[in-house]
């Protein structure tokens, strides 16, 4: 038997799966909220600029006309051939242009802002991108990464970080975002993409590709529909819904939006997902910051009054070990964090609360190949160290190594999952997505590679706690770092003959990388010292920043390996582990 939601959690509502995301956030809300949005939608933290919710769809539409005369496309072709990459850090724009892009019927694939010019090179090429947004910060890396992709200059556009920001770092003018909705803002209507779509064109059609290594393996091209963007949106509402409609009532408001922290990566499902679209389609207003500077997080928080926190677990144990420094703050209006994408410990929330006792303190569990979110924990039901209740319209089940399904509590099993938010799969992957989706008597489900047991919390509900990851993955600050990438470079330095990398744990970091090498013969480095030095340059020079060997790199005689030559990184995690015990 699955386990499902609990009961105080309302049904989720039909999902729509003939519309595209962008009609879907100003259609379906406007329907819900006759008095319009209460806030603007995004806010730059640091400049204060701003749109609101009606300024905003216009801006889309003028955007989307602009794209669609920029690069000649009409909506009704096939979205594989208007897929747009953006590698830019956070803006007021980021999820607008997403919108615009959908509205034309493309696809938008977001690129982490820490990539350098091989892994976005990696990501533009696999993904067919024909142009590039990024911010005048990233221009450079883009233009390398481009020029490898063959994207011409000209299809490399500006999103502007500031008014006014307009330095071209290579000489060339290249064409901004506002260049684009200026000009659409004078071209004849289009007909969103949507206008003719058939029923179930939105669960079919991909708008955002995100990458993911998943289980194993390189990073993958995560096709992520419309349907799977909205029902994520809809589940998180519902699963929320309750503990507002109480507060609202409880202050005699006649709804209840919160002004919500946007630092987390777009780029990433979770600051994409969680972080922009729910907020949007609320009537929220997301503060957006480009990047993490921690005095700059704190003076925004107090300068908006924002009341809720989307963070991952290195930036909260950031701040409880700042306790000087966080008290020189206003943090008062904060009525919530939220932390997700790697493990809250317990004592880190315990922290946190002793700082301030008034916040709930929460935590989610998510991935991108569900396009976000799976269970939560929320204000009426938190329990540290829990990852939550499963949110509506989830079904999991749990299964183990022997492929018994788990049907009791506080039993460890892998976590499978069914949702309308489970993505369509990875983009030309067969071999992962069979591994990956599997089709059971009741339906589809996606394997997490992630080891949890399902658990009564004190309040009596069935919460889902992750007590390990099976997987490949290492999160580093909430990143994903993939073994077999940083396996495949260390093998192109000459001093290395073989290799395995696995996570191991870190106060600050979570997780970094750590690698086990065996020796090239007469590798030409006269000490082992040196020889370790080398190849941690190697990947510093070639690889972002969190992606480094923080963990150490150790010396081996052999890689252990299956009769199949499978690498058994298992095995050497659970000997690293050993180790740290004794
Ligand atoms: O694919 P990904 O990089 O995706 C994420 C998504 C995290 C989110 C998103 C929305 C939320 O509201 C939220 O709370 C969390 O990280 O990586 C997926 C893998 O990250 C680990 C786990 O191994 C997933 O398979 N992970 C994510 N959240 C947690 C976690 C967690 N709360 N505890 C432990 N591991």
């Amino acid at each position: 038997m699955p386990f499902v939601p609990p009961s105080w959690c309302p049904p989720l509502p039909q999902v729509p799966d003939s519309i595209s995301i962008e009609s879907f956030m100003w259609e379906e809300r406007y329907g819900r909220h006759p008095l319009g949005y209460s806030q603007d939608p995004f806010t730059d933290g640091l400049m204060g600029r701003t749109y609101n919710a009606f300024d905003l769809k216009d801006r889309i539409d003028h955007l989307a006309r602009g794209l669609c005369k920029e690069f000649d496309w009409t909506p009704e072709s096939s979205e594989w051939e208007k897929v747009i990459g953006v590698f830019s850090l956070n803006t007021v724009d980021y999820v607008p242009l997403t919108w615009a892009i959908h509205r034309i019927g493309g696809i938008a694939t977001c690129a982490n802002a820490a990539y350098n010019a091989h892994e976005l090179e990696y990501q533009l090429k696999d993904s067919g991108a024909k142009a590039v947004f990024t911010c005048l910060a990233l221009l450079d890396t883009t233009l390398e990464a481009a020029r490898k992709c063959n994207i011409p200059k000209e299809r490399v556009y500006i999103l502007p970080m500031a008014p006014n920001a307009t330095q071209k770092s290579d000489g060339y003018d290249h064409k901004t975002l506002e260049d684009i909705v200026t000009a659409g803002s004078k071209l004849p209507k289009i007909q969103p993409s949507d206008r003719s779509w058939k029923v179930g064109d939105g669960a079919r059609r991909c708008a955002y590709l995100c990458y993911s290594s998943g289980t194993s393996g390189l990073p993958k091209g995560v096709m992520i529909s419309h349907k799977n963007v909205i029902a994520n949106t809809l589940q998180i509402f519902t699963h929320e819904s309750p503990t507002r409609e109480d507060y609202a009532k409880r202050n005699m408001l006649q709804s209840y939006t919160e002004t919500a922290l946007g630092l987390l990566p777009m780029s990433h499902i979770y600051g994409l997902i969680v972080g922009s679209h729910v907020g949007a389609f609320r009537g929220d207003g997301v503060i957006v910051l480009p990047k993490y500077d921690f005095k700059v997080l704190l003076q925004t928080i107090q300068d908006y009054k924002i009341n809720m926190l989307f963070l991952v677990p290195p930036m909260i144990i950031h701040m409880t070990k700042s306790k000087e420094t966080v008290k020189q703050y206003d943090l008062s209006s904060v009525r919530a964090c939220f932390t997700g994408a790697a493990p809250l410990g317990k004592e880190t929330a315990d922290d946190l609360l002793s700082m301030f006792p008034s916040w709930a303190v929460r935590q989610g569990y998510g991935l991108t190949e569900t396009c976000t979110v799976v269970c939560s924990t929320v204000p009426e039901d938190i329990w540290f160290g829990s990852s939550g209740s499963l949110i509506p319209g989830m079904k999991v089940r749990l299964v183990t190594v022997e492929g018994n399904e788990i049907t009791g509590y506080n039993q460890p099993g892998e976590l499978w999952v069914q949702s309308p938010s489970v993505v369509l799969g990875y983009l030309h992957n067969d071999k992962a997505n069979k591994e990956t989706f599997v089709d059971e008597a009741d339906g589809r489900y996606m394997r997490t590679g992630d080891e949890a047991i399902i658990a009564k919390s004190p309040q009596g509900h069935e919460h889902i706690i992750i007590t390990d990851r099976i997987k490949e993955l290492i999160k580093v600050k909430g990143h994903q770092v993939a073994p077999a990438e940083l396996e495949a470079h260390l093998l192109t330095h000459p001093g290395v003959n073989d290799c395995v990398v696995i996570g191991v744990p870190s106060d600050r970091e979570g997780e970094v990388p750590k690698a086990f090498v065996v020796k090239a013969p007469g590798s030409i480095e006269e000490s082992d010292a040196l020889l370790k030095r080398s190849i941690a340059k190697h990947v510093e020079q070639h690889k972002t920043d969190y992606k480094r060997l923080r963990g150490g790199i150790e010396f081996i005689d052999v890689v252990p390996k299956s009769p199949s030559g499978k690498i058994l990184r298992r095995l050497m995690r659970d000997k690293e582990r050993e180790k740290m015990r004794k």
